[in-house]
């Protein structure tokens, strides 16, 4: 049998970009990133709300990271990042929906815009937009915390998708200044953090900030 490839259209720096890749690397299956931002033409055709990424697998285009991340399990990977049990099932759909819904918009647009927006465009810091947020995004941060103390993993004790779509969204936060101070005092929380972060799939699928990080002297 062919070796199932995994085409993505992406930008590197996307969280959503690297849950679907590191559920491809977990599944085993090959995958490729073409450069494609998100609000461009192309994208637009790709993906009607103008979001990244899109893939394309086994003849099939998809779009948004729930419908594909769920697909390349099930099809490549015997469902194995997806508990069978209905109630850890739910527990799993449930971390999910509340990294898509509360965390993601939350930590995107009151922490990780304005800092990527600084750091590569060179606009000034909008302290006033991450100062707003930080309340909010500490408030999460602690639920998550709560959570994650009372068990080794989201949906329970197997790492699930769950854990994939978490980890992407709060590792850039604690590489910010502030969430690396919020994240300091969340001990189970980091804990979690740095246990995860050294599975195979989230360490070949890292930002490339975070290998230069990993590299320089501590
Ligand atoms: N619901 C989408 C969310 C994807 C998403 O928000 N992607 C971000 C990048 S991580 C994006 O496209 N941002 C560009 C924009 O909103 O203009 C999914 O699950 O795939």
């Amino acid at each position: 049998m062919p070796v199932p490839t995994l085409h993505i259209h992406g930008t590197i720096i996307s969280t959503y970009t690297r849950i679907v890749q590191t559920v491809a690397e977990e599944a085993g299956v090959g995958w490729t990133i073409t450069a494609t931002p998100a609000q461009s033409e192309e994208n637009r055709r790709r993906h009607p709300f103008g979001k990244v990424p899109t893939v394309e697998i086994d003849g099939l285009s998809l779009y948004e990271s729930v419908a594909i991340t769920q697909y390349i399990d099930n099809v490549h990977n015997g469902g194995s990042l997806q508990p069978d049990d209905p109630k850890i099932r739910a527990e799993m759909d449930r971390w999910i929906a509340i990294a898509n819904n509360y965390l993601f918009p939350t930590f995107e647009h009151g922490l990780l815009m304005p800092r990527l927006a600084h750091e590569y465009l060179k606009t000034p810091l909008r302290s006033d937009i991450i100062e707003a947020a930080l309340p909010d995004i500490a408030r999460y941060l602690g639920i998550v915390c709560e959570r994650i103390e009372m068990s080794p993993h989201f949906a329970g004790p197997d790492f699930t998708l769950a854990d994939i779509f978490l980890y992407c969204m709060l590792r850039p936060v604690q590489m910010t200044s502030e969430g690396r101070n919020l994240i300091d005092q969340l001990l189970p929380l980091r804990h979690w953090l740095n246990r995860t972060g050294k599975r195979d799939s989230l360490l070949s699928t890292r930002w490339p900030r975070e290998i230069e990080n990993a590299a320089e002297p501590k």
